[in-house]
């Protein structure tokens, strides 16, 4: 049995190496990003199995997603579409604390993605299915993936998670909202930042937020300001972990796998709050979306009484 089953759309991704307009970079580093991989991997290196389903081209790129995945020890069932590429993302700095990401990803491989490409008895024996908000805008059928996904996943009684993950390029706030609402009701986890939890509720405060979105376990994200949880009716505040920020993209994919991971192995609600925000932590502090994750020896390293040397 696999623990944690996600899917969606993983891209090959260039990253710029130098600051400035992307047409004066020279030289970039090829890597891949995907906000439901990203999770599976995060999970994985804490210590859970975990799996990934999507479609990617029968190019390099699909080539470098699935052998890469499956590098992280995570198991993959990939559909590979020989009509039409791998999507790719474009990471640039215009200055050096601004990160621009562009998508070539309409009509790629993993926008098509459509209810048969899930395996249902993987889904059907998990303990967790992760989704992501990106996945429903991406095409018709990739909506319908995500729906049916949960629909098995509930029948099965597994913990359906949903990470928000507002990407403009992609939907109009109210198109977003308006998928949100539809399936709030049937998730029992949803991870979000405030604006993206206004998408559902349009509410100030972040309890009564939290509150109006009607889930069991609710986790606002503030960024550099920690993170909140609203579980079973109790609110918990964390405070966040202070590093040195080199790429902020992957951090809530990774709060969500610390998260995950510490449901996963029944730690108490104090530890998976901590464990998330320590998670998110890490993946801001190196280059690339998932690359920085953390496995458990890691995390003691963030502990009180890390002093900054290890020998
Ligand atoms: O959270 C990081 C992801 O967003 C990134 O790795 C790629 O899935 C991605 C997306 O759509 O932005």
């Amino acid at each position: 049995m696999t623990e944690l089953v996600t899917f969606g759309e993983t891209m090959a991704l260039f990253a710029a190496r130098r600051t400035g307009p992307l047409r004066f970079a020279r030289d970039f580093d090829l890597g891949l990003g995907g906000a439901e991989s990203n999770v599976a991997i995060g999970v994985r290196r804490l210590g859970h199995s975990s799996a990934w389903m999507g479609r990617v081209g029968e190019d390099e790129f699909g080539e470098l997603i699935t052998s890469t995945l499956r590098a992280e020890r995570v198991e993959v069932r990939a559909v590979t579409d020989p009509d039409v590429p791998t999507g790719l993302m474009i990471k640039g700095r215009r200055t050096a604390d601004r990160v621009d990401v562009r998508y070539y990803r309409r009509d790629s491989a993993g926008s098509r993605l459509s209810p048969g490409d899930l395996d249902t008895d993987l889904i059907g024996a998990a303990r967790v299915l992760h989704v992501s908000a990106i996945t429903p805008a991406l095409s018709e059928s990739a909506r319908a993936t995500v729906r049916h996904a949960i629909d098995v996943a509930r029948a099965a009684g597994a913990l359906v998670s949903l990470d928000v993950n507002y990407r403009k390029a992609l939907w109009t706030p109210q198109e977003a909202g308006a998928w949100l609402r539809s399936v709030v009701a049937d998730v029992d986890v949803v991870f979000a930042t405030e604006a993206e939890a206004r998408l559902i509720a349009d509410l100030a405060e972040p309890v009564e937020l939290a509150r109006a979105l009607g889930v069991r376990h609710v986790l606002l994200k503030f960024g550099a300001r920690g993170a909140m949880e609203l579980s079973d009716g109790v609110v918990r505040h964390a405070e966040p972990y202070r590093v040195t920020e080199v790429d902020p993209v992957g951090a809530g994919d990774a709060f969500a796998a610390g998260w995950l991971a510490d449901w996963l192995a029944g730690a108490d609600a104090e530890a998976r709050l901590r464990t998330a925000c320590a998670a998110g932590a890490f993946a801001v502090t190196s280059q690339g979306d998932w690359e920085s994750l953390p496995t458990r020896r890691d995390l003691r390293l963030l502990g009180p009484a890390a002093d900054g040397v290890s020998r």
